[in-house]
């Protein structure tokens, strides 16, 4: 994918990071997982204020997730003087492995940890899988339908179920602020349906490769409903 002139988020970019994060046979990298993230926050930003509130959430968790990388990395600095060893918060195992290790991980009520907040941004990512998924669709009685309408409904499929009744409200009224087709249009810098549903659908497979992997892990460790 191409580079569109004169536009903070780029698809090409997204796609990129998103590709990138897939490691080993079944593990996600966090580095790029999260510059995914930060990719679609710029996406939100163009959509102007209405919106602010998920973007304000996006940064909250994913700075969650940055600041104990940090402290982590920072502890391992004093203690090892070997520097062999490698991050906790490399990849979604690594993390899930040393937050148990750690004792960081309560399954009973709320903590701050990457295993409580990765769920989060993982659920949002079956949302934007779904929603680009119906966006490239060619068939007229889905071209029809505008992107607002995609918004909603993807939304009711998936994050809904795991959000409180004010939160719904919330999206409600961010549905309101999705713009029309041809703004993702001119965002993906492509003129026609085919052409937009052949960059879409690149995003959409790279997106699946990431949340399989990421469900497996968390399925694993009965993380997918951490309070
Ligand atoms: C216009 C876009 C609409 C997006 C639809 C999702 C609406 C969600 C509304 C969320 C408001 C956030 C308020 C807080 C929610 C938290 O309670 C919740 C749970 O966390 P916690 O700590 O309370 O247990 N947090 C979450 O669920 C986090 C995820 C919410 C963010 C939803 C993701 C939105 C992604 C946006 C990217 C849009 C990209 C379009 C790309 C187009 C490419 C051509």
């Amino acid at each position: 994918l191409e580079v569109c002139p004169g536009q903070k988020f780029q698809i090409a970019y997204l796609l990129m990071h998103l590709q990138d994060a897939p490691v080993s046979t079944n593990d996600v990298l966090l580095n790029p997982y999260l510059a995914s993230w930060d990719e679609l926050i710029k996406f939100m930003e163009s959509l102007g204020p209405m919106v602010g509130i998920i973007s304000q959430e996006i940064e909250t968790k994913t700075s969650i997730i940055r600041k104990l990388a940090q402290k982590e990395e920072e502890e391992r600095n004093q203690q090892a003087q070997d520097s062999a060893s490698s991050g906790a918060y490399v990849s979604v195992r690594s993390m899930i492995v040393s937050e148990l290790e750690q004792g960081l991980v309560n399954f009973d009520q709320l903590t701050e940890s990457g295993c409580r907040t990765l769920p989060r941004l993982h659920r949002a990512l079956l949302w934007l899988q779904l929603f680009l998924h119906n966006l490239a669709e060619e068939k007229r009685e889905m071209m029809a339908r505008s992107p607002s309408e995609l918004c909603r409904e993807a939304y009711r499929l998936t994050l809904a179920e795991h959000h409180s009744w004010w939160v719904k409200k919330a999206a409600e009224l961010a549905f309101v602020a999705m713009p029309d087709r041809h703004f993702f249009y001119k965002l993906m810098c492509v003129r026609t349906q085919a052409e937009a549903a052949a960059t879409l659908n690149r995003v959409v497979k790279a997106i699946q490769k990431v949340y399989d992997r990421t469900q497996v892990a968390l399925e694993k460790h009965d993380m997918l409903a951490l309070p």
